[in-house]
């Protein structure tokens, strides 16, 4: 096997766009950079929603090394699978939002059903030397399902959002279940150390495992390595996108309308782990508590719809329009607005050119598994101008991104402290913080992600496991 790369084949719930053209959304971003490097087959629900039946269509497209494999699920799935079990349960739990989170069983019964679907569709497709790489909290049991069905190679998972601690994951019905599930997996991959030991601690407490050594989890029969591996961004295409024309056009746009004034932007899918409430309290606070910004500061505030389909969604948009329009009520002049939200989402290279207009970037989640926003916007920038980034202290990106100025997103005062000291900062210190991030950007990387979460998938022996620690 040295001698002959493994075929790898990514399971996510949307597959592709593989081009620069992504809609908002991290994981896509993070996962077609991978890919287009690598190869294999990437495969998951095509966006379709099929009348005729469910999973009855499966298509592929193919563009250059790379087999994009789609199934269509019916409105019942979507609605049970995506909208009910995965976005109204699992992504406000993990978030640490259990007063969002809602569990009914029949949302719970069509998410185990629709991963035991998507196992027998992709089971077929597997070789047994293929690294089958998992992702993200809408197949929790895709794995154990595909050993179900036989698969008996190496089986890789990594989780994009936050683990939460037990005390609140064990509010989920099925979190034991989940959790078992998951041990299937040969390698489980976090963001963070924090959702890392999250999770081994949950196997702990919850399904009396132990802990073998630094990385190995043994629950029963079952080892798993639970590992780190921070995500990062293509950052030299990023900084490539950044000095296009179309980049450039935006940035001259934006600067045009700034005139002296100084821009902060804000760039994130309208959800309510984002903190963007929170985001234009802090910005009003600034206004209350530094006068000497009316009039100086302007802020835009980027949030392409996301699922919209969900009333907590929907309530969020209307509280952000209206907060906005309190806050432009209340400081506007004939000459000035504040504060201007655009649900409308723009090209890579638009918002590319968004961030360089910035003096300061607000990226404050109330809690985000890792945040790619704050990477793009470092890498967006250059040396003669750099923006300050202003970072919660609850996104993952805070682990490699200390140089930013660390907020805490409930803190409406911090939010308007760091705001202040970010408009008022020196070019020196701008510059000093900015090449130390940059660095941390350029390092961590996209492909730098992949190779050792794959690396470590290839090098786990699952047929001889290690001996236990003493
Ligand atoms: C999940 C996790 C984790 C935003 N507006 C537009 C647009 N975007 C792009 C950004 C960025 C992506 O969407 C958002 O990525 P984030 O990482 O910030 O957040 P999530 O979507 O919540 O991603 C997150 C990520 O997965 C990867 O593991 O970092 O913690 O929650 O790339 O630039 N893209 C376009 N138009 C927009 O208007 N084209």
């Amino acid at each position: 096997m040295a001698d002959r790369q493994r075929r790898l084949v990514v399971v996510s719930n949307r597959v592709g766009p593989l081009n620069d053209e992504g809609k908002a959304g991290g994981l896509a971003v993070g996962l077609s950079d991978a890919l287009k490097r690598r190869g294999g087959l990437w495969f998951g629900w095509s966006g379709d929603i099929s009348e005729e039946g469910t999973f009855s269509a499966e298509h592929t497209e193919v563009q250059d090394d790379v087999a994009m494999t789609t199934i269509d699920m019916n409105q019942e799935d979507i609605d049970g699978f995506y909208y009910g079990y995965a976005n109204r349960s699992l992504w406000p739990l993990l978030h640490y939002r259990l007063d969002l989170a809602h569990f009914d069983r029949q949302s719970d019964r069509v998410y185990r059903s629709v991963n035991q679907r998507f196992a027998a569709r992709l089971a077929p497709l597997l070789a047994e030397d293929d690294l089958v790489w998992v992702h993200d909290y809408h197949f929790f049991y895709l794995g154990s399902e595909l050993r179900q069905c036989g698969f008996k190679g190496r089986l890789g998972f990594f989780l994009h959002i936050p683990f939460c601690p037990p005390e609140i994951f064990t509010a989920l019905p099925a979190s034991h279940d989940i959790v078992r599930a998951m041990l299937a997996y040969d390698v489980v991959g976090f963001q963070t150390e924090t959702d890392r030991r999250n999770f081994v601690a949950f196997c702990i407490r919850e399904l009396g495992g132990e802990k073998l050594d630094g990385r190995r989890v043994r629950v029963g029969d079952r080892t798993v390595m639970a590992q780190t591996f921070p995500i990062g961004i293509d950052a030299h295409g990023y900084s490539r996108f950044a000095t296009s024309p179309e980049a450039g056009e935006h940035e001259e746009m934006l600067r045009d309308l700034a005139g002296d004034r100084l821009q902060i932007v804000g760039v994130d899918r309208m959800d309510y782990s984002k903190g963007l409430v929170e985001r234009f309290r802090g910005f009003e606070r600034l206004l209350e508590d530094y006068p000497e910004n009316r009039g100086k500061v302007q802020f835009l505030q980027v949030a392409p719809l996301s699922r919209s389909e969900l009333g907590a969604y929907v309530d969020l948009r209307r509280e952000l329009e209206e907060l906005a329009g309190h806050i432009n009520g209340r400081f506007a002049t004939l000459d000035w607005t504040p504060i201007q939200i655009m649900t409308r989402g723009f090209t890579r290279r638009a918002l590319a050119g968004i961030y360089r207009a910035a003096r300061v970037c607000l990226v404050t989640p109330l809690r985000d598994g890792m945040n790619l926003v704050a990477k793009e916007f470092v890498a967006a920038q250059d040396a003669s101008d750099p923006g300050v980034l202003v970072l919660s202290r609850f996104a993952g990106a805070r682990a490699e991104l200390s140089d930013a100025l660390i907020v805490n997103p409930y803190s409406t005062d911090d939010i308007a402290r760091a705001l202040q000291r970010a408009l008022t900062m020196s070019f020196d210190e701008r510059s000093h913080r900015w090449e130390r991030m940059r660095e941390a950007v350029f390092a961590g990387t996209a492909a730098h992600w992949c190779d050792e979460f794959l690396a470590s998938l290839e090098s786990f022996d699952p047929v001889t496991p290690e001996t236990d620690a003493a």
